[in-house]
């Protein structure tokens, strides 16, 4: 009984742990790979923006730009989105293997007032579980197809030709 109790405590304060460490790697083709943290996300400029769910309703986004997160990381050489950086491309890896991709023009501020998110909260709280602790949102999509939850990777790479 008494152990059976402490092997509770454990595996709980594991899956607590893990929820805490969770993070998100920035890499691909870029100069500065980073990992965003719970702890360091929070040092990042924060923005909030409104955007419908699956079942019509409103909520409140909060998190950092996606291209704030891509500009860190250096994905474009001098910030100019031109020439071969044209062919450049975000894809946005879940823990379920599930995938998304984002073109860079689609949230490059010289090219569109769209604004993408990785968000950490939802009407001022943090994300549920199932969906954070970060998840992207779209907030322009007419579908959510593309606000991929329970985000483990977002990786800025080149398009080639087959
Ligand atoms: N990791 C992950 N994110 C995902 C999905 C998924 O299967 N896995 N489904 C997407 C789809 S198809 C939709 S419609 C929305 C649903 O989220 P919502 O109910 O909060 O709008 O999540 C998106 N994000
Ligand atoms: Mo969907």
């Amino acid at each position: 009984m008494k152990s059976s109790l402490f092997l509770l405590l454990f595996f709980f304060s594991l899956s607590n742990s893990f929820a805490q460490n969770a993070e998100v790697s920035v890499g691909g083709d870029v100069g500065n790979p980073f990992k965003i943290t719970k702890g360091n996300f929070a040092s990042l400029k924060q923005i909030t923006i409104k955007a419908k769910s699956k079942d019509g309703k409103e909520h409140e986004y909060s998190g950092v730009n996606l291209y704030d997160i891509i500009t860190k990381a250096e994905s474009i050489p001098g910030n100019i989105l031109r020439g071969k950086s044209l062919t450049k491309y975000i894809l946005v890896s879940a823990t379920d293997g599930y995938q998304i991709v984002i073109a860079l023009p689609e949230i490059d501020p010289d090219f569109t007032d769209n604004t993408i998110i990785l968000a950490n909260k939802m009407d001022g709280k943090d994300l549920p579980d199932d969906a954070g602790p970060f998840r992207i949102i779209v907030p322009l999509d007419k579908k959510q197809a593309r606000s991929i939850m329970r985000v483990i990777s977002i990786d800025v790479l080149t398009a080639e030709k087959p």
